[in-house]
């Protein structure tokens, strides 16, 4: 059996990368995360990532490259990330989550990021350093 696959979204903007606060579930809230959620049985990666965004912020987006990596996030279950281009709206916490905060590099330590989301942000945050 393959692994179910969690995609997150890396949303940039003026050199900032969006994270969003989890108000549920109660174990996970106030962790904050790279917005996303689980592809749906023959759902693509991207094309979950697009419709999670748009379910979670209200945003048309659209993947642009993956993050190299896996990340396990329970038995069966594996985080992938995916950098976005935001093309339509402002994101707002619609759904899962209850406050978005864009970070600069040097604020992305200043958040309480969900463990496994951490190797990614940390590359994200060497990207938008190096840019
Ligand atoms: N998860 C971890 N990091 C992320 C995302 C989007 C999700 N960046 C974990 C939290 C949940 C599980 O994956 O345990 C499913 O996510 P969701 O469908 O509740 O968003
Ligand atoms: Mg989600």
């Amino acid at each position: 059996m393959t692994d179910r696959v969690v995609v997150g979204g890396a949303l940039c903007r003026a050199g900032r990368l969006l994270a969003a606060r989890r108000s549920a579930p109660p174990e996970l809230a106030g962790r904050w995360e790279l917005p996303g959620g689980k592809a749906e049985p023959g759902e693509s990666a991207p094309d979950a990532l697009v419709r999670e965004l748009r379910e979670e912020l209200g945003v048309h987006t659209e993947p642009v490259e993956r993050i190299p990596g896996e990340w396990p996030l329970r038995p069966g279950l594996v985080l992938h990330v995916w950098t976005a281009r935001l093309l339509a709206g402002e994101p707002e916490p619609l759904e899962d989550h209850d406050e978005l905060r864009w970070l600069a590099p040097d604020e992305l330590a200043s958040v309480d990021w969900l463990d496994q989301d951490r190797p990614a942000v940390a590359e994200i945050g060497r990207r938008l350093r190096a840019a």
